[in-house]
């Protein structure tokens, strides 16, 4: 499309539209400029910019507004902050990298530049604080879905917070909140992605527990579609549960659940428990028997599951 077109369509001058067309450049846009032809568009970068996020977006509230990063410590980090100044619900925070990623209790979260999607969503719930792990059950169902929606791969969710492949972690949830006794100031639900990973990227460490979409599906996934898709079975599922539908987001979770029917080990903050996980319940906590047949109810955990040969993973 020629300089004059743009300029006319937009009613903007020809030195704006080059302006422009120079600063989409420099944000990787390969664009074709031929002296009194045009301009042509002939790659857009492999970046999470919020207008690529919302072309094709179908929600009304969650992504509307995006707080993007090339690079930030922790994108709960900036969320907290910005939910604390009053920023409104569905306010979707977003980074190409993240350099103090967080897991639960201080863990690390690796989330190399431009490989995966680290982002955090704003929320207002008026919830009880008590109900607060309902949002995290949420976001699993969520994320499995989307996980399912744009690529070959069919994920498991294992209590709490893990995405699996095969026993391997593909995506985590850190849910944080703000809150009185009885009301919930505000949550946010940080979820992170391993999208385009590939072997190389994984620390040492994680390699033998970690995977990405990339190495299980095989081929690279469009990381802006995977947030579009995300971010619409998170404000379809949220409008579930405030709307009293938790049962049915309970009974698909239990669908995606690599934790029911296993015998288990939850390492809790102050003792460790094992048993067989039977359920969890209508407040998103797991219940596990133990050898004598006694239920016991466990709310905060990291869960081993017992393998084949007898061992935990
Ligand atoms: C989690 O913690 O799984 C929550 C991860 C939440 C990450 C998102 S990214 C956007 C937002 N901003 C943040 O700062 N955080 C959120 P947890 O269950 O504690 O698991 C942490 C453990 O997973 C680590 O100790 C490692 O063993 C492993 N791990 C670290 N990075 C990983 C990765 N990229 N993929 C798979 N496993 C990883």
């Amino acid at each position: 499309m020629s300089g004059e077109e743009i300029s006319n369509l937009l009613g903007v001058s020809r030195t704006a539209i080059w302006k422009h067309i120079q600063s989409l450049k420099e944000d990787g846009y390969e664009i074709q400029s031929v002296t009194r032809q045009g301009h042509r568009l002939l790659a857009v970068p492999d970046r999470l910019y919020p207008k690529e996020v919302q072309e094709g977006l179908t929600t009304t509230s969650f992504g509307q507004s995006i707080v993007y990063f090339d690079r930030v410590s922790s994108t709960n980090e900036v969320a907290k902050e910005l939910a604390a100044q009053g920023i409104p619900e569905g306010t979707v925070v977003i980074a190409e990298e993240q350099t103090g990623g967080k897991g639960r209790l201080g863990r690390q979260w690796v989330s190399p530049h431009g490989q995966g999607v680290w982002l955090t969503l704003i929320l207002r719930p008026q919830i009880s604080p008590m109900d607060a792990p309902k949002l995290t059950i949420m976001a699993a169902v969520a994320v499995a879905r989307a996980i399912a929606q744009v690529s070959s791969v069919t994920p498991g969710i294992k209590w709490p917070n893990d995405i699996l492949y095969q026993g391997r972690k593909l995506a985590g949830i850190l849910t944080e909140m703000s809150a009185e006794m009885d009301t919930v100031n505000y949550a946010i639900l940080g979820i992170g992605t391993n999208v385009n990973i590939s072997e190389e990227a994984f620390p040492e460490e994680l390699k033998n527990q970690a995977t990405s979409l990339l190495k299980e599906g095989g081929t690279k996934v469009n990381r802006a579609k995977y947030v579009q898709s995300l971010l619409g079975n998170l404000e379809e599922l949220y409008g579930q549960l405030l709307g009293g539908g938790f049962d049915a987001i309970l009974a698909e979770w239990r669908r995606f659940s690599l934790t029911i029917g296993a015998r288990v080990v939850v390492t809790g903050l102050k003792q460790t428990m094992e048993g067989l996980a039977v359920d969890i319940d209508e407040t998103g906590a797991l219940i596990l028997e133990d050898t004598t047949g006694q239920k016991l109810k466990v709310v905060a955990g990291d869960v081993s599951i017992r393998g084949a040969q007898g061992q935990y993973a």
